[in-house]
């Protein structure tokens, strides 16, 4: 009960944070919301006219230490009044000069003046516990803000519109219908054969339970990798071009390149869209015997990233038969998916591509140069279709992409579903049959917040950053 009371309090408090990153901006947000807001603008802020502060007008003026009497800085505020805000509560933001110093001394005033530091997501919590967004909404706001491509982004917008929140609802409601049946039936224990038709059930549990999960999950599946992305590990030899390949893909100097054999030490990582699948890309230092102790210690971590990998880009010199070390690196790859890069393709072969791929019997193969960026676009595609399987190119589902979490709920629930309709069909009595209809609905209930423990929540919301 202790915890209750302080979640209570903690729900009480006004809160505040500073919005924007730190760093030079055009403007920084502070933001406060709770029952305090409003006075608390009033004692820092001081409009330029002397109006009142209207709900929802931008309004120009200063903010003073209401102590020193000082001018900490000219800024532009806002209040919005309950229910009409981010939050539902009221809510104050104060647009300030984007110095981290101005918005610092803002927070000790706004935090002076009674508001308490807001935790990472508290704001989007509040929104949620305040019922102006459901779970699945809560969470597209994250996603938006970590989206790395366009078709991340669309996913994550159409969570935020209340995609995956409407579906649910459609299949809860016919999970409802089931049960009120199933309540009826044993509240009227001498006409349950009446009341219950195994039949019509059965093809309703089916038909608007059990598909739609199933869809929901083909839709989580497949759009996956552009809502997660995908982790690309470049592997190889020293001074096989591996540096090379990583500043070709990313089309930067990223990582530096010299013709002395183990020049990479330490693993070099950046972002890359393809074709809207957001791509993390490592490159590892080479791999070799006797290496020095600091090489060594690259090398070490190059294999263990072998492990986080999704997908590995063997890189051999298309200028040398493949080494034994090559052999053994492509050996080591195991079963996991990966696509041979025949590097230096503008120089002469040794080797035709067809010869490479022979060595490396489980790997497609690319010859590409990483010096003129020959065969850049083939790499993509292969890496593209190795990463998309045989699923094909677009995020399915118009963007309603279930996340880990969701998707996980949604196997039990659809299993639940299952057990239901085994039960109903084999005419067990409906008490017992009514327990599998809740359990899968507790579930639906988990994914949008309803049934959600605290632990969870926090869980969730600890991924925010501060101010959201
Ligand atoms: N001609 C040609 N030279 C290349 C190509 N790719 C890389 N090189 C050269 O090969 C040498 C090694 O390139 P890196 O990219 O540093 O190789 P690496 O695999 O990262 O090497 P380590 O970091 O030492 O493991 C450099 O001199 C590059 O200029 C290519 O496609 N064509
Ligand atoms: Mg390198």
């Amino acid at each position: 009960m202790v915890g209750a009371q302080q979640q209570a309090d903690r729900e009480a408090c006004t809160i505040a944070a500073i919005a924007t990153p730190p760093g030079a901006g055009g403007i920084g947000v502070i933001r406060v919301s709770g029952s305090g807001a409003r006075d608390i603008l009033r004692r820092l802020f001081r409009p330029q006219r002397h109006d009142e502060l209207q709900s929802h007008r931008l309004t120009y003026g200063w903010i003073v230490d209401p102590v020193s009497g000082l001018a900490v800085d000219e800024v532009m505020a806002v209040f919005m009044a309950a229910p009409n805000s981010y939050t539902r509560e009221d809510v104050a933001e104060i647009q300030s000069h984007s110095s981290y110093l101005i918005l610092q001394q803002i927070l000790a005033l706004v935090l002076a003046a009674g508001a308490q530091a807001a935790e990472p997501g508290e704001f989007t919590k509040r929104a949620f516990l305040n019922g102006r967004i459901d779970l699945t909404r809560a969470e597209a706001v994250i996603d938006l803000l970590q989206a790395q491509t366009r078709e991340g982004l669309q996913i994550a917008l159409s969570l935020l519109q209340g995609s995956l929140q409407q579906r649910l609802t459609g299949i809860r409601d016919a999970l409802l219908d089931v049960r009120a049946i199933l309540e009826v039936a044993i509240d009227f224990p001498d006409e349950e054969v009446e009341i219950i038709d195994p039949a019509i059930l059965g093809r309703d549990i089916r038909e608007k339970v059990s598909l739609p999960l199933e869809e929901l999950l083909r839709a989580a599946e497949h759009g996956r990798l552009f809502r997660d992305g995908l982790a690309v590990v470049i592997m190889g030899r020293p001074n096989v071009g591996k540096s090379s390949l990583l500043n070709c893909l990313l089309r930067e100097e990223r990582a530096i390149v010299t013709e002395i054999p183990g020049t990479t030490r330490d693993t070099i990582e950046d972002f890359l869209n393809i074709k809207g699948m957001p791509v993390r890309i490592v490159d590892t230092a080479g791999i070799r015997e006797n290496a020095e102790a600091v090489e060594e210690l690259g090398i070490r971590r190059a294999r263990k990233m072998l492990e986080e990998a999704d997908l590995v880009l063997l890189v051999v010199d298309g200028t040398q038969v493949p080494t034994p070390e090559d052999l053994a690196l492509g050996r080591s790859l195991g079963a996991r998916p990966g696509v041979l890069v025949v590097n230096k393709s503008d120089l002469r072969p040794a080797l035709q591509l067809q010869e490479f791929r022979e060595h490396f019997p489980n790997l497609p193969a690319v010859a590409v140069s990483a010096k003129t960026g020959a065969g850049l676009e083939g790499l993509e595609e292969a890496i593209f279709a190795k990463a998309t399987g045989d699923q094909g190119g677009e995020p399915a589902g118009h963007g309603c992409v279930p996340n880990v979490r969701q998707r996980q709920a949604l196997q039990v629930a659809l299993d639940s579903a299952g057990r239901l309709a085994g039960a109903l069909a084999d005419g067990l009595p409906p008490d017992l049959v009514a327990i599998e209809a809740q359990a899968a609905l507790d579930q639906l209930g988990e994914i949008v917040g309803e049934s959600t423990t605290e632990d969870l929540l926090d869980t969730i919301f600890s991924r925010f950053c501060l101010g959201k």
